[in-house]
């Protein structure tokens, strides 16, 4: 009813200037004089209701914001568990992924994007030891696989225990917990997980945030194994750290870098994550649409959130050549000799992710990284770390 009137008053208004138009210049005066004076009124009127509006909004928004902080204060230090679940969510795999040489009784299932590069890091790993595990594809945009979780994020791990379930979050809890779950089998994965509370801090940067503040940590218990010096373990840690909070932030600034190159990543991302075979046609088209585009526009935040240089694969070449000096220093095929650390899982899953996009084969023209990352690939692709785990 209220538009038919507006529609009305919005009538009378052109009648009334077709009118006035064809009028004579001094009675264009008079025209303006009448348009025009009722505007003062509704204006302020409009202008009070949007000033009362924006101050009500404004108010109820930093009172909401004070006590959130001052929540997240009264939070900061305080420790929580993931709890165990009685039961599996009941959501049929995606895929099996069995080796047969599998002898670690391990039943995991990872919640995943397959091109998330914290999952590869995940799969990754798995792989490299030949543990078997499910695998579920969670799509991005509705996320219904991991609604029985409360942590929003992929990778989730979810380990059959005793007594039921033990979902893991975090790639490098996870990677670290099986790591020191696989040195010291007779630690139930449960109890393990417990040495990794999640704890509510402050970052850096101020931001409020929940995080595994130890998950570059190896629970060895009372002794450390024969063939590892403290050093090496310190090392291992330092470069796994610096995969995460540098290395994966060159990635997104690279491979939506352009426009072109960001619809290029994303059709890539739908032909190895088979989104066709998963996803909706009409879920697909905002995926790779809106995916492309929103990526392509944060990706020049993100640029300059992490000060990356103006030629963004400049940053890229550098970080890794950095990573390759660090091999070099070490004097061996890998950071951790003669056999891949977890260091070495790690960077080898972070660029995994972005194999078939042009940063990838930028980055394979520009730098030496293919001896390394081809070797890597033998040794992940050959389940090389089975002879470590099984006997
Ligand atoms: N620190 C976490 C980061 C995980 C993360 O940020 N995952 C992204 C995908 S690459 C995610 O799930 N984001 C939330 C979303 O997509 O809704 C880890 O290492 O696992």
């Amino acid at each position: 009813m209220a538009t038919f009137y507006k529609l009305l008053r919005f009538g009378r208004c052109c009648v009334f200037l077709n009118k006035n138009v064809n009028n004579t210049i001094g009675k264009s005066r008079c025209f303006r004089t009448v348009v025009e004076q009722p505007k003062p009124k509704n204006f302020l009127k409009i202008s009070l209701i949007s000033a009362s509006i924006g101050v009500l909004v404004g108010t109820g928004y930093s009172f909401k914001k004070i006590s959130q902080e001052r929540k997240n204060i009264a939070l900061e230090g305080t420790e929580t568990q993931i709890e165990l679940l009685k039961y599996k969510p009941p959501i049929t795999p995606s895929r099996k992924i069995v080796f047969p040489t599998d002898t670690t009784g391990l039943k995991l299932t990872l919640y995943q994007y397959q091109t998330c590069p914290f999952c590869c890091k995940v799969r990754v790993f798995l792989d490299y030891y030949g543990i078997s595990y499910d695998v579920v594809e969670v799509d991005p945009v509705l996320r219904n696989e991991i609604k029985w979780s409360n942590y929003k994020k992929v990778p989730i791990l979810l380990a059959k225990v005793d007594k039921g379930y033990q979902p893991l979050n975090d790639s490098s809890m996870i990677v670290s917990l099986l790591s020191s779950y696989l040195t010291e089998k007779t630690q139930e994965m449960n109890e393990l997980a417990k040495y990794y509370p999640i704890i509510a801090m402050h970052d850096d940067d101020g931001k409020f945030k929940h995080e595994v503040v130890n998950k570059y940590f190896l629970m060895y218990g009372s002794s450390i194994p024969k063939d590892r010096t403290m050093n090496d373990i310190v090392e291992e840690r330092k470069w796994r750290k610096w995969a995460d909070d540098v290395l994966v932030h060159v990635l997104s600034p690279n491979v939506y870098r352009s426009l072109d190159e960001a619809y290029q990543t994303f059709n890539w991302f739908s032909k190895v994550g088979q989104w066709e075979e998963y996803f909706p046609a009409w879920e697909r088209v905002i995926m790779i649409n809106v995916g492309a585009c929103a990526m392509w526009l944060i990706s020049k935040r993100l640029k300059k959130r992490h000060h990356l240089k103006h030629d963004v694969r400049e940053s890229f070449y550098d970080e890794v050549n950095y990573w390759l000096d660090g091999i070099r220093a070490g004097g061996g095929q890998f950071m951790g000799g003669d056999n891949p650390n977890l260091s070495d899982l790690a960077v080898y899953g972070i660029l995994k992710s972005i194999e078939g996009c042009e940063a990838f084969r930028d980055l394979q023209k520009n730098t030496d990284v293919s001896v390394w990352y081809n070797a890597m690939r033998e040794k992940v692709d050959g389940h090389a770390g089975s002879e470590f785990i099984n006997g």
